[in-house]
């Protein structure tokens, strides 16, 4: 006789129409989302996202940074819940998947769980976190960061996007700021799922990525300074061109980065020139170079190298250059116990599945600081994301929520 949820299935079809209903909200203009957080746009997709979990009869929280949990109780009241999630929040031109397949897989996972009045011990908390994306708001995984205690409250208010909002403005703005302590709840787990944003599961064949590890990130804000001057009448003898010097270090970035393959990555993804006119110099360029390599050696050699060349380039230039960190966080190793759940879990399930770091940072780097956490990975075509064209399958989407249900039943123990 098999064992209580032992061959326990999500529903798929319910799964991708919240999908596709969750897209509907901050349209992008190719098929994909522009939700950046804090938006209008994210204030009506948590209202969606809380209507369904009204209906599933779960019980909101919401810290003061503006995550969501959404709790479904447990036997034991003094268990410490299981937590499952991701982010809601998107790429100004961002996929209907990322992050959004995390959240609302956990959702189904617990419908799941609802259909069949099947009980856990400990309490089921599905999170929705709030700003992962640092695209509007650098860094990434803010909200988690502050919840792990990584960043202060305050230094999270106090972020700024590029018209000059801060954080803790618009947040209270949408009327999304809780009243919970950030970072007072504790977990006795964290699993998230997450399409791979990569190549790899695809190419392999593979439904599943039993993700062990994340790699390591460094954002390095750089603020160079030229002098702003006639692009026609100033002789190139006379250019103190902060341009040229941006230039040069993004070609250097990617040198670095080839030079200390494999598994590393460099490039620059934003930028301003001010004052940004057809026929004046720049006085200033801002620009942020992203590194990242799952070897915390390769990682921080990096670092130095793009730092020290780049001040080179900028004397040679003439330009002045400054630098800050605005993201950062270690290769991250996932728990043991939970990747072995996962991985069991796609077993009994039938599902292909291989080892996988993740090229991409998650609320789940954060979470495992302050609990076993480990994240679930499916497919993406082509391997593509942080784009609207970003796309997976029904089933790609199925398996992925099917494994986290049976990963955090592994953990939040069901009970006869
Ligand atoms: O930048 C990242 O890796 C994530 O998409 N926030
Ligand atoms: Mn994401
Ligand atoms: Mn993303």
């Amino acid at each position: 006789m098999a064992a209580p949820g032992e061959n326990l299935r999500i529903d798929g079809d319910r799964l991708w129409d919240s999908l596709m209903e969750m897209a509907k909200i901050g349209p992008g203009v190719a098929g994909g989302n522009n939700r950046q957080t804090l938006t209008d746009e994210d204030a009506a997709g948590r209202d969606l996202f809380k209507s369904w979990c009204d209906e599933a009869g779960l019980s909101m929280g919401v810290d003061q940074m503006g995550t969501m949990f959404m709790t479904r109780e447990g036997t034991d009241p003094d268990a410490l819940p299981v937590y499952v999630g991701s982010h809601l929040d998107t790429q100004p031109t961002g996929g209907k998947y990322d992050g959004v397949l995390g959240v609302l897989g956990a959702l189904e996972a617990v419908r799941s769980l609802n259909d069949l009045d099947i009980k856990t011990k400990h309490p089921i908390v599905v999170v929705n976190w709030a700003n992962e994306e640092g695209a509007r708001f650098a860094p990434a995984m803010l909200a988690s960061g502050v919840f792990a205690g990584v960043h202060s409250q305050d230094y999270a208010y106090g972020r700024k996007d590029l018209e000059g909002k801060s954080y803790g403005e618009e947040l209270a703005r949408i009327g999304w700021k809780g009243d919970e302590e950030t970072g007072a709840r504790k977990m006795h787990a964290y699993y998230e799922l997450h399409i791979e944003q990569g190549p790899i599961l695809e190419a392999e064949g593979k439904d599943i990525g039993v993700v062990t590890h994340c790699q390591g990130l460094w954002w390095l804000e750089f603020t160079l300074t030229g002098r702003e001057a006639h692009t026609g009448s100033t002789p190139m003898a006379m250019r103190v061109n902060a341009g040229l010097a941006m230039a040069r270090i993004l070609e250097m970035v990617q040198e670095v980065a080839m030079a200390a393959q494999p598994n590393a990555v460099g490039g620059v993804g934003q930028m301003q020139f001010s004052p940004n006119s057809r026929n004046v110099l720049p006085g200033t360029v801002v620009f942020t170079v992203d590194i990242r390599s799952p070897d915390q050696d390769k990682l921080d050699g990096m670092r130095a190298e793009v730092e020290k060349r780049a001040a080179e380039i900028c004397e040679e230039i003439g330009v002045g250059c400054s630098v800050e960190p605005v993201g950062h966080f270690d290769p991250v190793t996932f728990d043991p116990e939970l990747v072995e759940n996962v991985r069991k879990s796609a077993e009994k399930l039938g599902h292909s599945h291989m080892n996988l770091i993740s090229g991409a940072g998650h609320d789940a780097c954060w979470a495992a600081k302050v609990a076993p956490a480990t994240m679930i990975m499916c497919p993406c075509v082509g391997g593509l994301s942080h784009n609207e064209a970003e796309d997976i399958s029904k089933e790609w989407a199925t398996a992925g929520a099917e494994v986290l249900l049976h990963a955090v039943l592994e953990t939040a123990e069901i009970v006869e």
